[in-house]
């Protein structure tokens, strides 16, 4: 038996494994609220380390597609909170990834139709899905209006809030804040997206900002053991950009690390593509380094494109966690899988977003 599958605490967190399942949109929860097939979906992954919850959006302006699920009414909270019973009923332990999806939206999603707010009202490239009659559509994405200073607060706030009704009402372990793969805050990160000459734009530490805002309130609200966050350095996922990452990445490390965050996640290369990049190299070893010198203790958490072989090289040479997507979409069973090297079911990518029981709950487990 390799390290893969040893036990691990993480923060106030007591993992099973190291295997991590992914956080993965699915398109399955009409009206942003969970259903009873989401139960059913996370229960059956249940001998993950840890399961993270796909995106979920901390408030209707933080919503960029269709039938992505909520954290912010009473019917999404309860929804979620049959998940978490079930999933730990079941000895797996299932945390919530808080998303506000900043310009990578569409009118028809946003309150009163209005624009989706960003750092700065430049418009993504990139698309978004929306469901009209049971029927995905990829559009593109709406230009957003430039978010005024007065409404940081409130970002902030809606963060800590939702947070805080994660774990005291829908019974997560705990939450992952999503930095990563070009929405708001990795829109406020990079300076492709963030134009701003206030306190928010402008400088490493005035584009970290509003990050480290959102991450120092909700370890105030959970502790650092509940908490853990998301990050793509180089992903050019919704269209963006930074001239000059590194020292960007590696200053939110040092700031990152006196918080006892629980762990770090990082997307190495394209979210969802190659993980190396000729036009976008990053040194992750570097990264990782600039974590520990300041202090950091969290689990170093890693993911793209992990097969077993990979997993337990990375594993060897320091990294705590591997996080798992695609794998796990065909895979109820990845764990048992990885450990006894089992032949995998294949993803079926027409139907990752949006449909029901085909391609969700009917990937078969091992006899
Ligand atoms: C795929 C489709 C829609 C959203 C991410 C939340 O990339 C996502 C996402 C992925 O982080």
């Amino acid at each position: 038996m390799t390290s893969l599958f040893k036990p691990l605490q993480v923060g106030d967190m007591s993992l099973a494994n190291r295997i991590v399942m992914a956080p993965l949109t699915r398109n399955r929860a009409p009206n942003a609220t969970p259903t009873p097939l989401m139960v059913e979906y996370y229960t059956q992954r249940a001998t993950a380390g840890l399961i993270i919850s796909e995106a979920t959006a901390i408030s209707q302006q933080g919503q960029g597609y269709s039938d992505v699920p909520g954290l912010y009414g009473t019917e999404q909270l309860n929804g979620w909170k049959k998940i978490t019973d079930s999933v730990h009923q079941a000895g797996g332990k299932m945390i919530v990834q808080l998303w506000h999806v900043g310009r990578m939206s569409h009118t028809d999603l946003q309150p009163d139709n209005g624009a989706p707010v960003a750092p700065s009202a430049i418009a993504a490239k990139a698309k978004t899905v929306l469901i009209k009659d049971g029927t995905p559509m990829f559009v593109d994405t709406s230009t957003p209006r430039a978010l005024d200073a007065e409404e940081l607060p409130g970002i902030v706030h809606t963060h800590q809030a939702a947070a805080r009704n994660a774990v005291e009402t829908a019974g997560f372990d705990g939450v992952e804040i999503h930095a990563a793969n070009g929405y708001l805050l990795d829109q406020f990160l990079k300076n492709g997206s963030n134009q701003r000459t206030d306190d928010h734009g402008g400088s490493i530490e005035h584009r970290a900002r509003l990050l480290l805002e959102v991450v120092r309130a909700v370890t105030d609200a959970l502790g650092g053991g509940r908490t853990g966050i998301r990050l793509s350095p180089v992903t050019p996922a919704g269209d963006v950009h930074d001239t000059d990452p590194q020292p960007l990445f590696e200053y939110v490390m040092r700031q990152l690390a006196p918080l006892n965050l629980a762990f770090v996640h990082i997307i190495e290369g394209s979210t969802g593509g190659p993980r190396e990049m000729a036009d976008r190299p990053f040194d992750y070893a570097a990264l990782k380094h600039a974590y520990r010198i300041a202090g950091g203790q969290g689990a170093w958490m890693v993911n793209n494109g992990y097969d077993k072989a990979l997993a337990e090289k990375t594993i060897a040479e320091g990294a705590d966690l591997i996080a798992f997507g695609r794998p796990f979409i065909a895979n109820p069973d990845l764990v048992r899988r990885l450990r006894e090297d089992a032949p995998m079911n294949t993803p079926d990518q027409s139907s990752f977003y949006g449909g029901g029981v085909k391609g969700y709950t009917d990937y078969p487990a091992l006899a």
